[in-house]
């Protein structure tokens, strides 16, 4: 049977003090919160032997709107994974490839940026915001609740994400989301894993 693991952080959980996000919240989210997760899953898919051997992939897709414990514990494991990679102590600087793309698609870095920390200052409660290759390859911003992803909803490739629960921010921004957005596409979003994604795609 697949066992589901927490993977290490990419960098030390001090890495991203100096950039706004604190030891404290990336240990309480990344030990306590995604391993939860992580346990929640393995135990349920022991439960459930259809999503025995199945890729973590292939549960996210499986379970979506058919059952709700199995997705939720299965695409937070997946969001969250997906969230330390976007992250980066050397976070913020646009390599160009990814910059020209972002242009075309958005007519500038400013407007992508708006868009961005719009959709995650606008999706109510726990959620994400998603920078996304479409199937047309185009970029484009989605936001999702809760476990949700662009796998699940078949909206494309992710290549970038912020998880906007406020347990992502409230020890250092206590509740403004806005200000933790905006760091997070200035200073924190490693876009140059983004960029490696859309060069794969
Ligand atoms: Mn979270």
């Amino acid at each position: 049977m697949t066992e589901f693991t927490l993977p290490p952080l990419p960098y030390g959980a001090d890495a991203l003090a100096s950039r706004h996000m604190s030891q404290e919240t990336l240990e309480f989210h990344h030990g306590k919160h995604h391993q939860n997760y992580v346990n929640t899953l393995n135990k349920l898919v022991a439960e459930h032997p259809e999503f025995a051997n199945s890729s973590l992939d292939e549960i996210v897709k499986k379970s979506y709107n058919k059952n709700n414990p199995v997705f939720n514990n299965a695409g937070q494991h997946w969001n969250h994974s997906f969230f330390w990679k976007s992250l980066s102590p050397q976070g913020g600087k646009i390599p160009g490839k990814l910059e020209k793309k972002i242009i075309e698609d958005f007519g500038s870095v400013d407007a992508f940026k708006e868009q961005f920390c719009k959709a995650g200052a606008s999706q109510f409660g726990s959620g994400w915001a998603w920078l996304v290759l479409t199937p047309q390859n185009k970029l484009a911003i989605s936001k999702t609740p809760n476990a949700v992803n662009p796998m699940a909803l078949n909206e494309g490739k992710a290549l970038l994400t912020v998880d906007v629960w406020e347990h992502a921010y409230y020890l250092d921004y206590q509740n403004r989301r806005a200000a933790f957005l905006k760091n997070f596409v200035d200073e924190l979003a490693n876009y140059e894993h983004a960029e490696s994604l859309l060069s794969e795609a």
